[in-house]
Order: structure tokens, then sequence, then C-alpha cells
């Protein structure tokens, strides 16, 4: 895209010094660990250390929100990500869970001024969460972790 004569403020894609909160759902945890390895691994890639990510698991994708919050509340990360997995065949109201989800998070992310990224698979069945949790249709974790990268670095640059 042609970037003269505008100010482009944009978030870049090294994350060494960045702290990155992750909150990862227990339920269906064969796919979640999936997602936080990739996010993991999409850290250490961008410069970023190990250490500097912290890891809070919930029972289930519907307490994800509630343990943002609090990690939000300690002021200690440039951003969350939210890592859970929800099944629709196996779980009657998983359009209740996702959307409540969705919402809220994208609401704590406003709320707080931290960026808040969504790593949830919302999947018709267990084929569909394998092909998004690290093969045919990538890694959902890889994607919440560049995006909380990007967005804790353009915070940075609108202060
Ligand atoms: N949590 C998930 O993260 N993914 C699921 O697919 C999922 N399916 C559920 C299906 C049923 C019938 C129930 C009762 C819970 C399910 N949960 C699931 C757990 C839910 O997010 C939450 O942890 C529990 O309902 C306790 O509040």
């Amino acid at each position: 895209m042609e970037k003269s004569n505008v100010v482009v403020l944009e978030g870049n894609f090294k994350a060494d010094g960045l702290k990155i909160g992750a909150v990862c759902a227990r339920f269906n945890d064969f796919f979640v660990n999936r997602l936080l390895e990739g996010a993991k691994d999409t850290f250490v890639r961008h410069g970023g250390k190990l250490e500097d990510i912290t890891v809070a698991y919930v029972p289930g994708s519907y307490e994800i929100p509630f343990a943002v919050k609090k990690l939000l509340q300690t002021g200690k990360f440039d951003a969350v990500i939210a890592l859970g997995v929800v099944i629709q065949g196996a779980t009657p109201h998983a359009g209740y869970i996702n959307s409540e989800v969705a919402k809220s998070l994208c609401q704590l992310g406003l709320e707080s001024g931290t960026p808040v990224t969504y790593g949830m698979i919302t999947a018709e069945d267990i084929e569909q969460a394998i092909e998004r949790s690290g093969t045919k249709a990538g890694n959902k974790g890889v994607d919440a972790m560049n995006a909380a990268i990007e967005m804790a670095n353009l915070s940075k640059v609108i202060k």
C-alpha cells in the first residue's frame, strides 16, 4: 500500500521485552495445548523470552473472560491472549458460550486499554478442531500471539 504523505501508526512484530498473559481452558486440552505451544513458539521466534509469558488455566472456555480480567487488573501485561476450544457437536450450548466469550473479551480489551486477542476455536466437530490447532487450517494460538505482539506494539506507538 502507498504510505507516503500520510502518518502511519502500526505495530511491529518485535516481542523482545513484551510481557504476555495467556488464559487457557482445560476443557479440550488436547487441542488447547497445541494452541499454547504455537503461541509460545511464535513469541520466541519474534524475540520474546518464555519467562515473559504467564499462563493461567481455567476449567472451560466459559471461565476465560474472568481470568483475562484478573490478569489485566494486575497491570503487568502488554497483551493477554485467550485460548480455548469449543466443539459444536459435543456442546449443546456452544453458540451461547462462543458469543458470550467473544463479546466479553472484546469488552475487556476496550475497557482496560490493553489488547486482548482471540485464540478460540469454534469447531463443528473434532476434525475441524484438528485442522485449526496446527494442521491444514493453521494454528489459532499462533494467530492470537501474532495479533497480541502487533497490538501491544501499536499501543506503545499510539502512546
Ligand atoms: N468448555 C470448553 O472450553 N469447550 C467445550 O466444548 C465445552 N463443552 C461443554 C459442554 C457441556 C455440556 C458443558 C456442561 C460444559 C462444557 N464446557 C466446555 C465447559 C464450560 O466452558 C464451563 O467450564 C463449565 O460449564 C463450567 O462453568
